[in-house]
């Protein structure tokens, strides 16, 4: 990786991503890019940034022939719950743009990562221990365009020779950019929510089984695929990956060890649900740990204490607030 370009860059993965590959490949290797401006300054002004519209070819061509760009990031994509509510915007976002960068990608020879996602399994899909070869019947708009985008990105690899690469990422938790339209967005609010009110009301059931990871591990497990042994690499798209597999129950309990007082309520929202229910209760992530190495770090325990640090330095802890 010489010259590398973020799609998405203002979004949960792609600001944290941002940071991490500045810090290690220097900050003017790394280009971010998004349809908005960032607000934050270490975003910004910390390496170039380009307004890039993923769904217009001649921004993306300009930007790499500018930045003389071999390996991309693209992150650019309507999540699922968003997806749901403006399907025609979530297929144009996720596929066009995927496929206008895939066509970039080849006409550069640049290396390119694909994040696919949970939300590429559908009902269908066995629910425990899912394999990395099985059914995929997705029934929403996002799990569409996940499939086909790892389908897509296995294609340019095998009639162009493309190096395309991708993880089938789970639920996502953050505590520097908030995710915006996920299903899976609770497991991110339910911190800010028991700091600032030491109450959350859940969308999702108390028993709704996901798997999650933490940033920092996302973050690792997309640097070290791009940098893994292109040999050792029988998959290459959507590798399962995991870290951790818990409910709202579960992630409550655990909150309540550092905030006893905190309290979880329940208002499911059925479309949310619907989508939560259609996906794994936890996957099989053996292939990667297998074909280039892929070990979590942070497990439920110690991710929990770190967001609540995390995010206590700014908005402080519950009996904080009342004192103010
Ligand atoms: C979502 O909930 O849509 C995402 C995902 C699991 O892909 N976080």
């Amino acid at each position: 990786m010489k010259k590398v370009l973020v799609t998405g860059a203002v979004g949960q993965i792609g600001s944290d991503l941002t940071i991490a590959l500045r810090q290690k490949y220097g900050e003017t290797s790394v280009v971010a890019s998004d349809i908005r401006m960032p607000t934050d300054i270490s975003l910004r002004d910390g390496g170039p940034f380009e307004f890039v519209d993923c769904l217009d070819p001649h921004h993306i061509t300009r930007v790499m022939q500018m930045h003389q760009v071999d390996t991309i990031f693209h992150l650019a994509a309507i999540l699922s719950a968003v997806g749901e509510s403006k399907p025609t915007q979530a297929w144009q976002l996720n596929m066009n743009g995927l496929y206008n960068l895939l066509e970039a990608a080849r006409q550069y020879g640049c290396s390119l990562f694909f994040p696919s996602s949970i939300g590429a399994f559908g009902p269908s899909t066995p629910k425990d221990n899912t394999p990395q070869e099985t059914l995929q019947r997705p029934d929403t708009m996002y799990g569409v365009t996940k499939v086909a985008g790892e389908l897509l990105c296995d294609y340019y690899h095998k009639r162009f020779e493309l190096d395309t690469r991708g993880l089938r990422f789970p639920g996502l938790i953050s505590y520097e950019t908030e995710p915006g339209g996920g299903t899976t967005d609770y497991a991110v609010e339910i911190f800010i929510e028991a700091l600032r009110h030491g109450q959350y009301t859940c969308y999702l059931r108390e028993d709704t089984s996901l798997d999650m990871m933490y940033m920092p591990d996302a973050i690792r497990a997309m640097m070290e695929l791009m940098e893994a042994d292109p040999d050792k690499l029988k998959h290459r798209n959507a590798f399962n990956v995991t870290a951790m597999n818990f409910t709202p129950e579960k992630l409550a309990a655990e909150i309540k060890k550092h905030i006893p007082d905190f309290k979880i309520d329940y208002s499911v929202d059925p479309a949310r649900q619907a989508i939560a229910d259609s996906w794994p209760n936890y996957m099989d992530d053996s292939a990667a740990r297998q074909e280039w190495g892929w070990k979590p770090e942070f497990l439920i325990e110690v991710m929990t204490g770190d967001m609540l640090d995390k995010l206590s330095g700014r908005i402080g802890r519950p009996q904080e607030q009342k004192t103010r």
